[in-house]
């Protein structure tokens, strides 16, 4: 199969409210992030995946859109959006928008007409279901952000259905209407310009036909994954392909919660079908608490970890292509989950973390900050919070005794999506740089020692180094193409694979951990030259040092 240009991309997210302000209102906006551009070029990414700037009431910071076709006012206008799009595209930079059609928010007019009574032209557009008998929900299917996934509408004396936000309610995309609506508006956006979509919770579009109850979590409601991987997904996603994505060469990455590699293979295939690619969550769930999930205290595996990336490497090969990723909006900061960010060893684990994910095959994500090695912010009280997601489950948590409220600060500072939602760090000046005025949500107080201006001023750095890696995948066909092997499989420690593409091999060795190990390469890497790593010594050193990591080069 021809090489697609995506397959040798990498994609820097941008949060749009907390990359930059221009305008001093505390909130990050467009022409904030115009003035920055020139920043993502010299990192080297040459996509840029935009979350929501929409017309929004913001009850899920932009994931809850009242109006696809205008921009809202607190980050600015159309023109301002065009004008960055153009100096992107001058600059050699690809702008990707974040498409949330799974449901739209309740303050958008086709709700609001839907909602009006049942003979509306728009009653379809949504879920809408009787009581039960009894007056309660129609089923025990749960919302993300805690509580039940139905809200009763007076009304019409119906409830409808939101998996996240009640203010969210999800589209009915088995009505032709909303997919003819949907597609237009897609359209619109691509003959604009922008170069893809990332596809929000796009698995979840196709309800299951009878709305029987699920397998309930300890919340006593089940998760969103009982509408994951529908009926109908793969009808309507290569009808979206058929009617809007084959006629432009963009990008496109579904959020696929609960896929499998099986439905990958289909999502994500090379007869591109469907979509380009997209993002797993089996890794990012492996670590959550197995009575309170996301939002309790996570166990760390590192040999889980490695099995389930070699699964999703191995069984895409060939076959469908992978996002690969640590973070973005959703997901803590990744130095803080899984490497250690004490002074000694953030810059060395974070620069660990970012070999292992970039040498592997598939499109890398960089989210805001993440090749700073910014961390998570430690959250004095519950009330600093703004996540709409933490709030409902946290409150849900101690509401039924699962956790304290002193447990739910911990957790909050563990898991909580604002963690990778404060204003990114530019300088050390006030706000970081970020703002002049008051910024919408708090600084991470280490801003003075991890910021943008002094990562960028250091060869050591951390973006440096992540410089460094996007560099070699635009020039190594192994890093593209090359297959993977894990290797140590049983290893607690060390995450070691190669890859290879012809005579052309790399080993990667990276240590999780604190604990110095001794390990001894294998044929025929012994005496390869070594590409990137975040230590001095070459091949030689059979002892990995704390949180070490390498990539050994041989063409044999
Ligand atoms: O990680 C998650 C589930 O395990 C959740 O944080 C997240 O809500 C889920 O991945 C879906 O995410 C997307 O849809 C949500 C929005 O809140 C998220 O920001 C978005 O990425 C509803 O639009
Ligand atoms: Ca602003």
């Amino acid at each position: 199969m021809k090489q697609k240009w995506w397959q040798s991309s990498v994609v820097y997210q941008v949060y749009p409210r907390s990359f930059r302000d221009s305008n001093g209102d505390g909130i990050g906006d467009i022409p904030g992030i115009t003035e920055r551009l020139e920043y993502i070029k010299a990192l080297g990414a040459d996509v840029i995946w935009l979350s929501p700037v929409y017309e929004s009431p913001n009850d899920d910071n932009g994931y809850d859109i009242s109006d696809y076709c205008s921009i809202m006012p607190e980050f600015g206008t159309m023109h301002d959006f065009d004008v960055m799009l153009e100096k992107a595209h001058s600059l050699g930079l690809r702008i990707v928008m974040d498409l949330v059609v799974n449901h739209t928010s309740d303050e958008h007019a086709w709700f609001a007409a839907s909602r009006s009574s049942k003979d509306s032209a728009y009653r379809d557009y949504y879920i809408w279901r009787d009581p039960k008998e009894d007056g309660s929900e129609p089923n025990n299917w749960g919302s993300c952000f805690g509580g039940s996934a139905w809200k009763y509408d007076e009304t019409t004396g119906q409830y409808f259905l939101h998996f996240f936000s009640p203010k969210q309610p999800d589209l009915n995309w088995d009505n032709p209407k909303v997919r003819d609506e949907v597609f237009a508006m897609m359209s619109w956006w691509l003959d604009k310009g922008v170069d893809g979509f990332r596809m929000d919770v796009i698995s979840l579009i196709s309800k299951p036909e009878d709305m029987r109850d699920g397998d309930v979590m300890a919340s006593g409601y089940t998760s969103f994954d009982v509408a994951s991987n529908g009926p109908h997904v793969h009808d309507y996603l290569r009808e979206m392909n058929r009617r809007v994505l084959s006629r432009y060469d963009i990008m496109t990455v579904g959020e696929t919660p609960g896929v499998t590699v099986e439905e990958a293979q289909k999502y994500a295939g090379l007869d591109g079908k469907e979509l380009c690619m997209c993002f797993q969550f089996e890794h990012m769930n492996l670590d959550a608490d197995p009575v309170r999930g996301k939002y309790g205290f996570p166990q760390f595996d590192l040999v889980a970890l490695k099995k389930n990336l070699a699964k999703w490497q191995t069984g895409l090969e060939g076959k469908a292509w992978n996002a690969l990723y640590w973070n973005n909006h959703d997901q803590p900061r990744v130095v803080s989950r899984w490497g250690d960010d004490s002074d000694r060893y953030r810059e060395k684990s974070a620069k660990m973390l970012a070999t292992c994910l970039h040498m592997m095959k598939g499109t890398p994500f960089i989210y805001q900050g993440e090749e700073l090695g910014m961390t998570n912010c430690r959250w004095e009280s519950l009330d600093e919070l703004n996540d709409i997601e933490t709030i409902g489950n946290l409150r849900h948590h101690i509401a039924s005794g699962l956790l304290t409220e002193e447990q739910a600060l911990a957790v909050a500072r563990l898991r909580s999506r604002d963690n990778t939602r404060t204003p990114f760090q530019w300088d050390s000046s006030a706000n970081a740089g970020f703002t002049r005025g008051t910024p919408w949500l708090r600084v991470n107080p280490d801003y003075e020692k991890i910021n943008a201006a002094d990562q960028m001023a250091r060869d050591d750095s951390v973006f440096r180094y992540y410089h460094e890696l996007i560099s070699l995948r635009k020039r190594m066909d192994v890093i593209v193409h090359g297959t993977f092997t894990l290797l140590e499989a049983d290893d607690p420690d060390l995450f070691v694979y190669k890859r290879e593409f012809g005579k052309e091999k790399l080993l990667v060795v990276c240590n999780f951990s604190k604990n110095e190990r001794e390990y001894i390469m294998p044929e025929p890497f012994c005496g390869g030259s070594v590409l990137i790593g975040n230590r001095s010594s070459g091949t030689e050193d059979r002892i990995i040092g704390p949180y070490d990591a390498f990539v050994i080069y041989v063409k044999k």
